[in-house]
């Protein structure tokens, strides 16, 4: 029996073109690839990310009232929501939504450390797919946070999907969005190019997780990093390259790779704050305030969700 990401490589490597997840960079390796991608000179999304959020997130408290309900769409890094559960005014609850129960369960058991009046629910689910959350209990507002620029692994379609979903579960409160810009794309570029390699080795890991999970024979040297940004689609495009004629076998069944044909693995989308604004608006979300950093290279949203809406 395959894996789900056995039976999704076996998929991708038969399409054409060949495409898979980006979700499976995500195993313990790729993980801690992510983190150290997070800290390079060329990657700006974060620190500029947790600079507005530093800056806006008493603005945001004052939105957000007394007892709100934090719900984190997928439990990233504690840093980011650590900032609002501190600024605002006594908060009720927190549920973190994520696919991997083990990783929840970490960052539940340090933030109910933190925050000993804080009532900790993590939710074991896949936001993509299902809003169930447990019922909205006390009187303040339900406030979403899916910071980090996640949305711009959605198509265009999947993120209105998602936007939709969060509206609703949402209703009466707001979501607060982190959102990567439109910019030169030579600082795009670099920012998926870096010069350490690290981006390449997190892209390379998805097919050393193969070798090790799926009994794969990747030859990762025969495989070149391959990303790019996709102006008229508004995308970073992160590929892997077969850089020579080659073949791979996958629960018996041999694949054929050309050189030159590649191998998906990630679209990262980019904004402007009006094209954000107005998608949110289709999905039934009322935009706020909007806060950037002073070079426009990242933004963060506060989406009013109104109290009836898009049911
Ligand atoms: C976690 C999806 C926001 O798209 O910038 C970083 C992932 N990929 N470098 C992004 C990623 C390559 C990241 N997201």
């Amino acid at each position: 029996m395959l894996s789900e990401f056995g039976h999704d490589l076996q998929q991708a490597l038969a399409a054409r073109p060949r495409s898979i997840s980006p979700k499976y960079f995500y195993d313990a390796e790729g993980s801690r690839l992510f983190d150290r991608i997070c800290e390079l000179p060329e990657y700006y999304p974060t620190r500029t990310e947790l600079a507005i959020l530093q800056r806006s997130v008493g603005e945001m408290a004052a939105l957000a009232g007394r007892g709100a309900e934090i719900v984190e769409f997928g439990a990233g890094s504690l840093r980011k929501v650590r900032l609002l559960l501190q600024a605002f005014d006594a908060p009720a609850r927190y549920l973190p939504i994520d696919i991997s129960g083990e990783h929840l369960r970490d960052a539940a058991a340090i933030l109910r450390g933190e925050f000993a009046r804080l009532d900790v629910q993590p939710v074991v689910a896949d936001y993509t797919q299902s809003f169930a959350l447990p019922e909205h209990t006390g009187s303040g507002k339900r406030i979403g946070f899916f910071p980090g620029s996640t949305i711009g692994n959605f198509t265009p379609d999947e993120a209105l999907a998602f936007l939709h979903g969060a509206a609703r579960v949402l209703r009466g409160g707001a979501l607060v969005l982190g959102a990567d810009l439109v910019k030169d794309p030579q600082v795009l570029h670099a920012a998926y190019n870096d010069a350490q390699g690290v981006t390449a080795a997190f892209n390379l890991n998805l097919l050393a997780r193969a070798n090790r999970e799926l009994g794969t024979n990747f030859q990762l040297a025969q495989f070149a990093h391959y990303a790019f940004y996709n102006a008229p689609l508004q995308r970073i495009e992160m590929h892997l390259l077969s850089r020579a004629k080659q073949a791979v076998v996958l629960a018996g069944e041999r694949f054929t790779l050309e050189e030159g044909e590649t191998l998906h693995t990630e679209n990262s989308y980019k904004f402007t704050i009006d094209g954000l604004r107005a998608l949110a608006q289709r999905a039934g979300f009322r935009p706020g305030p909007v806060w950037t950093d002073p070079e426009r290279l990242f933004s963060v949203h506060w989406l009013h969700a109104p109290p009836g809406g898009s049911a």
